[in-house]
């Protein structure tokens, strides 16, 4: 995992930095509350903030959606900055009136964001008045491949939800592992993909077709979840898992460095885009509406648009960032990464997820419910 250095010298010489002078003046002298996914930040990140700004940060993560769309319904949470998938959790987190406006003259750094993922995002934030991009990756499969080779032979392809999806696939491989994540978007849209569905699909006959796909590989798949499944890539327990592409590129990283350090040789981890296609999200940052310090969750988002800082973001979690000036610092490897920047014939094949109408929603709930109880 390389650790780019730039933000120190932001932090020793902080007026050269430009756009992020904010100090504790102003934030009344409050501590900063983030909520935000778990390993999404550099090593450095949270420290360099607090050591340009002298604002202290308590920082707090989640690995579910729904945990940070509970606790902003819930009121009183007293988050000042949080970090929601864009669609449908912003998009109705907005429209429910959870944020605060943005003061865009808080955010001078907002100049350095793709103009055209701003543009993006307006369907669900017109006038792009209460979200900023954060990251944004793909959900795909995540593979040991020595593992997979042993299990299903030397020649199987590895470009396929088939090795997943495929009965006679996941059969050889529960022996090895597999592992799923506990998200019904990203679990309906892997399934939908797979059988050439529209991953957005939300009629009765397609819920039924995912739970039956789900329902003939459920006796081979040993773990749900959104977070654990990284270590168990990166050490052995599993040997093929559905995750977020980042999150995969950690889990090669981790075993990597475990190699180096035991003399062993290192596992073959490979993030893949399955060819039929996969889903792309993209998460934001935002001010809950009643937030306590907002002076200071606006230097803070400031910060995280700071190129140098966000380019080491990228760098150490290996996710794609929405901020251009940042792509010249990202890390050679990082940036020719296909798994973390697509080529555009695999963006082509990249969905967005969609809000569903509640219903639907309710449904395909219900329906994961069962599928993970094996019901
Ligand atoms: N470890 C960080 C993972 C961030 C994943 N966020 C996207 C979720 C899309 N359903």
């Amino acid at each position: 995992m390389s650790l780019r250095l730039a933000p120190l010298a932001c932090i020793l010489l902080l007026a050269a930095c430009g756009g992020d002078s904010t100090g504790s003046a102003g934030t009344g002298g409050q501590a900063l509350n983030v909520y935000n996914w778990s390993d999404y930040v550099a090593e450095d990140t949270i420290s360099g903030f607090e050591q340009a700004t002298g604002i202290k940060v308590n920082y707090d993560v989640y690995s579910e959606n729904e945990t940070l769309e509970a606790k902003l319904t819930a009121g009183g949470a007293g988050y000042d900055v949080v970090f929601p998938s864009a669609r449908p959790f912003a998009q109705r987190q907005i429209a429910a009136g959870l944020y605060m406006p943005l003061d865009k003259d808080r955010l001078p750094n907002l100049q350095h964001l793709d103009p055209e993922i701003m543009e993006g995002l307006t369907d669900i934030d017109p006038g792009n008045r209460h979200v900023v991009p954060y990251m944004w990756g793909t959900t795909g499969l995540g593979v040991n491949v020595e593992k997979v080779r042993a299990a299903l032979g030397a020649d199987v392809p590895l470009d396929s939800w088939d090795l997943l999806f495929d009965p006679a696939s996941a059969s050889k491989l529960a022996g090895c592992g597999i592992s799923i994540l506990d998200d019904d978007q990203e679990a309906f849209g892997a399934a939908l993909i797979w059988m050439g569905r529209d991953p957005n699909a939300g009629a009765a006959d397609e819920i039924e077709a995912v739970r039956q796909a789900y329902a003939a590989i459920r006796p081979y798949i040993r773990t749900f979840n959104n977070a654990e499944y990284k270590d168990a890539l990166a050490n052995g327990d599993a040997c093929l898992v559905m995750g977020y592409s980042g999150d995969i590129g950690q889990a090669r990283d981790v075993a990597l460095e475990a190699a180096e350090n035991t003399g062993n040789p290192a596992p073959d981890i490979r993030y893949v885009i399955p060819k039929e296609g996969a889903i792309r999200w993209m998460d934001v940052m935002a001010i809950p509406a009643d937030a306590r310090n907002p002076d200071a969750a606006h230097a803070f988002i400031n910060h995280l648009m700071e190129p140098e800082v966000i380019a080491a973001i990228t760098d150490y979690v290996a996710y794609a960032n929405a901020n251009l000036a940042a792509t010249a610092l990202v890390d050679p490897d990082i940036a020719a990464d296909q798994g973390v920047y697509p080529p555009a014939d695999v963006r082509a094949k990249l969905v967005d997820p969609v809000s569903l109408p509640e219903d639907v929603q309710r449904q395909r709930v219900r329906a994961w419910t069962q599928i993970k109880s094996g019901r």
